[in-house]
């Protein structure tokens, strides 16, 4: 096993017997929400995950080693660390692991942590993207090129409109990454359920799903999948309210000079605030919707 990673008990016992596991990320928790929801959301998302009947495993980077399967004190631990914990993408884990500091995961970072544990569906809330002005600024998200090379699948709500999303998709189309719509025929907004944008492959099962997983594995065509399941219609944002939360949020990030791996942190907080935290609880919501599923893919994936 590879020198620098634990894999937790539990998630260890799992894999060994061929049992369902489905990866977490945590920027989602130290960079995504606020403090205390984001470690009680981390905690009730693992939850979600062992009633579907999958083990969780919450990826981070501890104390410069990778972890694979975190406890509910290093969960918490992270929540409350907030910003105060680096953001780690690829370009991040070789110096914290050499510095022995910590981290926490992007969904590039997760991708690749989850595939040296050997796990190959991971859930979360939204990939980050092609941000709105990268024609000019460049912020296009590592996320997408690990999508392109590491062969986990991301079980997400699509893409906040805080990014480019036809940009996004194009951008997925060139790097040869299949984008799949369960049960819609537009890609998903994240907090809302269409973008107006057609997208990918729809499924309407995870049958389909765990087929064409593993079909492309099978074939030796390695990297990702982005499966986007819209955010139930019940908690669903209203879109002029939400779009125009984005767009001051943007204008702000523009006028104050923000960049780098700072831009999605600042966007999502400002978000929050401007829509006066309603837009926290459909991003709760759609992020246990989004377990459930992984976990119903993980468990067909597994069987076979
Ligand atoms: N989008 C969200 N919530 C998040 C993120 C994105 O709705 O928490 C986080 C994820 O960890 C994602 C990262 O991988 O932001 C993307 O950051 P960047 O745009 O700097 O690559
Ligand atoms: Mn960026």
């Amino acid at each position: 096993m590879n020198q620098f990673l634990d894999i937790a008990p539990e998630v260890l016992s799992a894999l060994h017997a061929g049992r369902p596991v489905v990866a977490l990320e945590s920027t989602i928790i130290s960079h995504g929400m606020p403090y205390p929801r984001n470690a009680e959301t981390a905690l009730a998302v693992e939850k979600v995950v062992r009633e579907a009947g999958a083990v969780p495993a919450t990826i981070a980077i501890l104390g410069g080693r990778l972890k694979a399967g975190l406890t509910e004190g290093e969960i918490r631990r992270l929540g409350e660390a907030g910003h105060r914990v680096a953001k780690v993408s690829r370009r991040d884990i070789a110096g914290i692991v050499a510095s022995g500091a910590d981290g926490a995961t992007t969904v590039a970072a997760t991708m690749i942590i989850a595939a040296m544990a050997g796990i190959r569906v991971f859930a979360t809330g939204g990939i980050g993207g092609v941000h709105r002005g990268a024609e000019s600024s460049m912020d296009i998200s590592a996320d997408l090129d690990e999508l392109a090379r590491t062969d986990v699948a991301v079980i997400c709500a699509g893409a906040k409109s805080i990014l480019d999303i036809p940009r996004t998709l194009e951008y997925l189309e060139t790097k040869g990454v299949p984008v799949v719509v369960y049960r819609g025929d537009e890609f998903p907004a994240f907090y809302t359920s269409r973008s107006g944008v057609p997208a990918g492959t729809r499924m309407d099962s995870v049958g389909e799903i765990a087929a064409m997983l593993k079909a492309k594995w099978s074939l030796g065509l390695g990297g990702g999948a982005v499966i986007a399941n819209p955010i139930p219609a019940e908690n669903e944002m209203e879109p002029a309210v939400i779009n125009g939360a984005i767009d001051k949020a943007i204008a702000e990030a523009s006028k104050e000079g923000v960049r780098g791996k700072d831009v999605t942190p600042f966007l999502l907080a400002r978000v929050k605030d401007l829509t006066g935290g309603d837009s926290l609880e459909s991003n709760i919501a759609l992020v246990m919707n989004n377990a459930r599923l992984a976990a119903a893919i993980a468990e067909r994936l597994a069987a076979d």
